[in-house]
């Protein structure tokens, strides 16, 4: 039957479930891309001497003959992966959620599938009593943080995938992986890639196929939280969007979205990448994503040995730490789009309840006012800095407010106003 627009595959609405609430409020994760092309550390070098630079694609991108990609992957020992460090990394940052990659474009299973071989335990250096997602698993639940899956549809190492007549015999095994990460490490989140193969053009991953994987999923795990790439990345496929490398300007209409991004210029491990995103960055893309009623995963790549690597890691700490100074994140957990102000140039307002956080991540001279421009109308009847025993003067000016902080700029010149507001108008839905 032809569905239209906000008919979601999912027996309810994610934009108001509370199967997805947890996610609402979090905002914050933390992407894993590690697999067997960490073991090359984004650098293959040819037969004929030259190197091919690229980090989870260099299978593909490089050419690496895939006898040659298998024997690398037959030398990877992540020997270093301690997912204690990482669940602490995470935590620092205030990251709630984790979502790694169980199996990337490349086919190969992070964990001990009993589907093929082509997997961590049976295809690598690595200690063969050790299962990293378990440990992940472990080491998340302990901290309370949840734990997702990236899981890719496409498969460069499955032979069935790529041949449309094979194709069922691939789903069987897909859905079998699937099968096996749910009941053995009960993820919260599964995130699908991959579903615009080119491999199979005549035979392509459909939005029913979507839908069928969407109801199979469900069935064994009623709260699991998918994201659209699970059908065709319309609004009936999944629970939320997933803009990539991107931070929509608008909030989307009913939908949930997540904003994946990378903290250099590559999803995995490259050695030679040292365009790191600054922390100021990192924190103003979090709070642009939560005023827009988004959430912001962000990624990281371990190294061959499976550390994180330590500019990340400084990264990730210095983002927790202005969360931290700043009203504990208030801006960004459990709070959302507030429908009711303009996106200011001096920072991003986001809205619990009657209350509006105003993160300033330019601060104005001594004396000067911030600028807050209302969209509909509401009072503001109390405001403080948090975190800070200054004053707020408010007086309303023109199309709004103007919003004067106490004293001289702060250091570093950045602060979350925090204005209560009345008449509280409706939250809009989606929102914690
Ligand atoms: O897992 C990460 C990417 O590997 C995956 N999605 C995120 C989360 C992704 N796959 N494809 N794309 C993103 C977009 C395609 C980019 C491409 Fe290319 C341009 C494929 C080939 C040319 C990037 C640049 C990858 C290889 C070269």
């Amino acid at each position: 039957p032809a569905e239209g627009p906000g008919t979601n595959h999912a027996t309810d609405d994610p934009f108001t479930a509370p199967r997805t609430a947890w996610w609402r409020t979090d905002r914050f994760g933390m992407f894993i891309h590690f697999g067997a092309y960490s073991n090359l550390e984004g650098e293959y070098t040819r037969p004929d001497g030259s190197v091919c630079r690229n980090a989870e694609w260099i299978e593909r991108e490089c050419g690496i003959p895939r006898a040659e990609y298998e024997k690398q992957a037959a030398a990877f020992n992540p020997s270093g992966f301690d997912a204690e460090a990482i669940v602490r990394a995470a935590k620092d940052a205030g990251q709630r959620y984790l979502v790694i990659t169980a199996k990337h474009h490349d086919g190969y299973a992070m964990w001990p599938t009993r589907q093929n071989t082509w997997n961590l335990r049976d295809h690598s250096a690595f200690d063969k009593r050790r299962d990293l997602l378990a440990e992940l698993k472990r080491a998340a639940d302990a901290a309370g943080i949840r734990l997702g899956f990236y899981y890719s549809i496409w498969d460069w190492h499955d032979p069935d995938f790529a041949d449309p007549a094979a194709f069922p015999r691939y789903k069987k095994r897909m859905y079998g992986q699937l099968a096996e990460l749910i009941e053995n490490y009960d993820p919260a989140l599964l995130w699908f890639d991959g579903e615009w193969d080119a491999d199979r053009p005549t035979n392509r991953w459909s939005r029913q196929d979507g839908a069928e994987l969407q109801a199979y999923l469900h069935r064994l795990k009623p709260d699991l939280i998918v994201n659209n790439r699970v059908g065709k990345r319309d609004v009936v496929d999944g629970d939320f969007g997933t803009p990539e490398q991107e931070i929509p300007a608008e909030p989307v209409d009913g939908q949930l979205w997540e904003s994946c991004m990378t903290l250099n210029d590559h999803w995995g491990y490259a050695r030679y990448d040292g365009n790191w995103k600054s922390p100021a960055t990192v924190v103003r893309n979090l709070l642009d994503v939560a005023s827009r009623g988004g959430n912001y995963l962000l990624n990281v790549g371990p190294d061959r040995l499976g550390r994180i690597p330590q500019p990340a890691v400084d990264r990730l700490r210095e983002t927790g730490r202005w969360l931290a100074a700043h009203g504990q994140g208030a801006a960004v957990y459990g709070a959302g789009h507030t429908g009711l102000v303009a996106a200011p140039s001096w920072g991003a307002v986001s809205r619990r309840g009657d209350e509006l956080y105003a993160s300033v991540t330019s601060w104005p001279a001594a004396g000067a006012a911030l600028h807050l421009t209302a969209r509909a109308p509401f009072r503001i009847t109390a405001a403080r800095v948090l975190g800070s025993d200054r004053r707020v003067t408010v007086v309303p000016a023109g199309d709004g407010y103007d919003l004067t902080p106490s004293g001289p700029a702060p250091d570093p010149p950045a602060g979350v106003l925090r204005l209560t507001i009345e008449p509280p108008p409706e939250a809009p839905a989606g929102t914690g």
